[in-house]
């Protein structure tokens, strides 16, 4: 990869700090996006100097508002990539299977798309103004993968069918109750706060903390197959009338009318 435009990527002193930097977008994805995130990934996963990275999003609204919708309304995908791939479902493995702890810095809105890749995350620390929510089912998508079933196991089966059936936002104090992030912090101690824990954990063996990530991560790792299915599934529904009624509400900012397809789903 020649050069980085919607990410940033840093390091120093032992943390990795790779940075959304779509703040125009609310730091949604698009394609391109996703391979500067994977590689990234890939850079700290392989650099000496890196033990632990965070992944946050630029400027103090958004982490990450999942996928670019402006960009699926304008083309009906997410834009070119290196591969032809949209390869989002890659960078969940690599957050799971880099051997190093990572950290959400989540610096505000972490919905939809971005709210998985936060809950996947090994650690989750948000400042006091970060929203959380999953959005799929009101603007076509959905993940039936890590994004729904990892998530009850972090937070529970009620409150997960909560955030996916209801498409509700959650405050950070909230999102703390439930267990689905570490801690919340003042805005604009974020970054020092991410600094702490990254020194606490930079100052302990790498090789425990590998075996220790890849011990957690064994009882979801089939998890990793029902993804697969899951993507296989999204990639046909995207394509629907259903779907693409849920898209062009939200580009036409109005709300969603699914009435007419409640009728002849089997059982
Ligand atoms: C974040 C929200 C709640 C903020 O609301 P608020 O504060 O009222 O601000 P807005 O005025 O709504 O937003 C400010 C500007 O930012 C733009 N914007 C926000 N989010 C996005 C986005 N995701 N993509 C593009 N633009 C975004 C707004 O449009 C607005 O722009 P202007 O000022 O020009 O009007 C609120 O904005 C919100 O709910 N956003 C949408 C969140 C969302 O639905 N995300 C997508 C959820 N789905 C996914 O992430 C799944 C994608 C996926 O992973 C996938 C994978 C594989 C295969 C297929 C898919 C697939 O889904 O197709």
């Amino acid at each position: 990869m020649d050069e980085l435009t919607d990410v940033l990527y840093e390091v120093e002193d032992g943390l990795a700090t790779i940075t959304i930097n779509r703040p125009e977008r609310m730091n949604a994805f698009r394609a391109r996006t996703v391979d500067e995130l994977n590689h990234c990934m890939k850079r700290a996963w392989a650099g000496g100097d890196v033990g632990v990275v965070c992944i946050t999003g630029a400027g103090d609204r958004a982490f990450c508002t999942g996928g670019d919708q402006k960009q699926r309304a304008e083309t009906g995908d997410y834009g070119p990539s290196e591969s032809g791939l949209f390869e989002v479902e890659y960078l969940h493995r690599l957050i799971r299977e880099i051997p190093k702890p990572v950290i959400a810095a989540v610096n505000g809105y972490a919905i939809g798309g971005g709210h998985v890749l936060h809950v996947l995350c090994d650690l989750s620390i948000a400042s006091d103004n970060a929203v959380f929510g999953q959005t799929g089912p009101r603007v076509g998508s959905f993940d039936a993968g890590f994004g729904s079933a990892y998530l009850a196991r972090v937070v529970g089966e009620k409150r997960a069918r909560e955030i996916w059936f209801l498409c509700r936002q959650y405050s950070a104090e909230t999102a703390h109750l439930w267990g689905l992030v570490n801690q919340v912090v003042p805005q604009g101690t974020l970054r020092d706060e991410v600094r702490r824990w990254a020194d606490e954990m930079l100052a302990l063996s790498p090789t425990a903390l590998r075996f220790l990530k890849q011990s957690f991560n064994v009882d979801t790792e089939h998890l990793a197959g029902v993804g697969q299915l899951a993507f296989t599934g999204l990639g046909l529904f995207v394509e629907s009338e259903e779907a693409n009624e849920g898209i062009r509400a939200f580009t036409e900012k109005r709300p969603p009318d699914f009435a007419r397809f409640r009728a002849g789903v089997s059982a």
